[in-house]
């Protein structure tokens, strides 16, 4: 009988996954905001990595705030995931200077494929720095649009109420050059 051959793996091992963070409440404005690091701190010549951040939009009026620090020219894209899984989450992905103007912001993701318009509830963003500084990224849930990032919203009594509630993931990632497919 021939001895078995050791065979070679027939699949190519998945990208690894970017390193996933929780959520720390209470995020609420951009004082209490979530500061997220790309580069590992024990190893600062490193490139930056992704990280996906796994949080929950808790109430409609809950709005949760991560701080990035960007360089000029940096390009910021924020990828949200909640009803393309089985969140019940409409989310909405704003993002704001470090006074809290806002500078972009997405409900949701409207590309082409095949020809055809298509729309997804979850949002993606990118954003192009053009001064050193920090950023924040907003999650609120739809039509909470037009919160105040430097007042708790769930006590400001002008912040609209979200729709919906629920889980979601965050996915930020600094990359070089910005895409210019918007087809995640
Ligand atoms: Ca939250
Ligand atoms: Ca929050
Ligand atoms: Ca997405
Ligand atoms: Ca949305």
């Amino acid at each position: 009988m021939e001895p078995e051959e050791l065979m070679p793996p027939t699949t190519t091992p998945p990208p690894s996954d970017p390193p996933l963070i929780s959520e720390i409440e209470t995020n609420n404005t951009i004082l209490s905001a979530n500061e997220i690091q790309f580069v590992d701190p024990l190893d600062p010549l490193a490139s930056p990595t992704p990280v996906k951040i796994d949080g929950a939009i808790a109430t409609g009026r809950d709005v949760d705030l991560f701080a990035v620090e960007l360089a000029a020219g940096d390009t910021l894209v924020a990828n949200l995931d909640a009803m393309i899984g089985t969140s019940t989450l409409d989310g909405v992905i704003s993002i704001f200077d470090e006074n809290g103007n806002l500078l972009v912001q997405n409900d949701n993701n409207t590309f082409i494929e095949e020809g055809m318009r298509v729309i997804e509830p979850d949002p993606f963003q990118q954003f192009t720095a053009l001064e050193d500084g920090t950023y924040y990224v907003g999650v609120s849930s739809s039509p909470n649009l037009r919160y105040n990032p430097t007042v708790d919203p769930t006590v400001d009594p002008t912040s609209r109420i979200g729709r919906t509630t629920g889980s979601y993931f965050l996915e930020l990632a600094i990359i070089d050059e910005p895409l210019t497919d918007d087809v995640v």
